[in-house]
């Protein structure tokens, strides 16, 4: 039995890709941060929190990294975890690049000592892109971060790329576009969006406050994007991969058609206020994911309008309980 360990397992994308390798039979373990929430609700909605083997993991603890490395002898490692809101990176960036960045070299390092021949894979992303001059981007477009946590996925992003040539490591990155789902955190503009157009729908809120409008995503759906994470694993060279649905649309768009799915005109609802905008914005991105297309077979099978019609009506039926 292949055993896989997920760290960021209590997350959107950590509780997919559990599900799938459940499904393909692996033995999968979780590294799990102590907090005072109920961390496994999304292993729960996916009905799987009693499948998983879960294990403390923090990513800013060497010692604790490299233990659970040598408890579990993985043969896969599915570096998930992260501060991921790029918002917050802003007001803690210190602690976004002590995790998101040193995080994974600390376990990088751990696995070159512990388990040299697993197979890891990284969880990098499009936020490196950031100020783009080049539309549609790809594995050779420059990187230019505009956020705390965009420099932090950069230096996580090198590093993997270091480990690799250096020490022959088999560590794949998936340079990944936004994706979203009815499991995406609420602080993120897709589900923020679609919470707020069903509570409006049902008479629970009155309004909703954006920031830029104008910022254009490349959205897909996480459920499809887990699945390049494993076929990523599953080659024999290690690589770096676009993996996006080439269509950008904007965050209005976004919001219109939220709004259009629970027949209200969104203009009477939505504010963009200057308190929700960023130092710095991403203004646009677009990926290019021909090379994934060609080396894993993979295809994106949700695209944006049917993305929005899955996670509106899953908040319709969730805020309607
Ligand atoms: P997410 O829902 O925010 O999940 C992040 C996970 O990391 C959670 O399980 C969280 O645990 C865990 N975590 C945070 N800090 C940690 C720490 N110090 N030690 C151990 N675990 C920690 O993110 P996601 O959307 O699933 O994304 C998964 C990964 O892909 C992240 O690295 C993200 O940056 C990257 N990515 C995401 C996208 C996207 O559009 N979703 C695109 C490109 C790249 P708690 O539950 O305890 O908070
Ligand atoms: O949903 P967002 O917060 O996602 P963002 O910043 O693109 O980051 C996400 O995708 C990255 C991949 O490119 C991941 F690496 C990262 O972990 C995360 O999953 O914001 C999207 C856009 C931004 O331009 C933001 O300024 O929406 C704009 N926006 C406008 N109003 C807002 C809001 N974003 C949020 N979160 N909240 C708003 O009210």
């Amino acid at each position: 039995m292949t055993t896989a360990l997920i760290t960021g397992v209590t997350g959107q994308d950590g509780a997919y890709l559990a599900k799938l390798l459940l499904e393909k039979g692996y033995r999968v373990v979780g590294g799990v941060r102590r907090n005072g929430r109920d961390a496994l609700g999304r292993l729960t909605a996916l009905g799987i929190a009693e499948q998983v083997e879960l294990l403390p993991f923090e990513l800013m603890e060497y010692t604790n990294v490299r233990h659970v490395l040598e408890r579990v002898h993985p043969d896969e490692i599915y570096n998930l975890a992260a501060q991921s809101f790029v918002g917050v990176s802003f007001e803690q960036p210190l602690y976004t690049s002590e995790v998101t960045g040193l995080g994974a070299l600390r376990l990088f390092e751990a696995a070159r000592v512990v388990t040299p021949r697993a197979k890891i894979y990284q969880a990098s992303s499009s936020e490196m892109f950031g100020r783009v001059t080049v539309s549609p981007q790809n594995e050779t477009t420059p990187f230019h971060p505009r956020s705390p946590y965009g420099v932090a996925k950069t230096f996580a992003h090198y590093s993997a790329v270091n480990y690799r040539e250096a020490y022959d490591m088999h560590i794949s990155c998936g340079i990944m576009f936004n994706h979203e789902s009815v499991l995406r955190g609420t602080e993120f503009v897709t589900r923020k969006i679609t919470r707020a157009a069903a509570r409006i729908k049902l008479g629970l809120q009155t309004r909703l406050e954006l920031g830029n409008l104008e910022a254009r995503r490349d959205w897909g759906h996480a459920p499809d994007y887990v699945e390049a994470m494993w076929l990523m694993l599953q080659q024999d060279t290690p690589d770096d991969y676009v993996i996006a649905t080439g269509e950008t649309h904007s965050v209005e768009e976004f919001v219109k058609t939220a709004f259009e799915f629970v027949s209200l005109n969104w203009r009477g609802y939505v504010t963009s206020s200057p308190g929700q905008l960023r130092p710095a914005d991403v203004e646009s991105l677009c990926g290019n994911p021909r090379k994934a297309t060609t080396a894993l077979g993979w295809v994106p099978q949700v695209l944006f309008y049917e993305l929005i019609a899955i996670m509106t009506r899953a908040d319709l039926q969730r805020e309607g309980k």
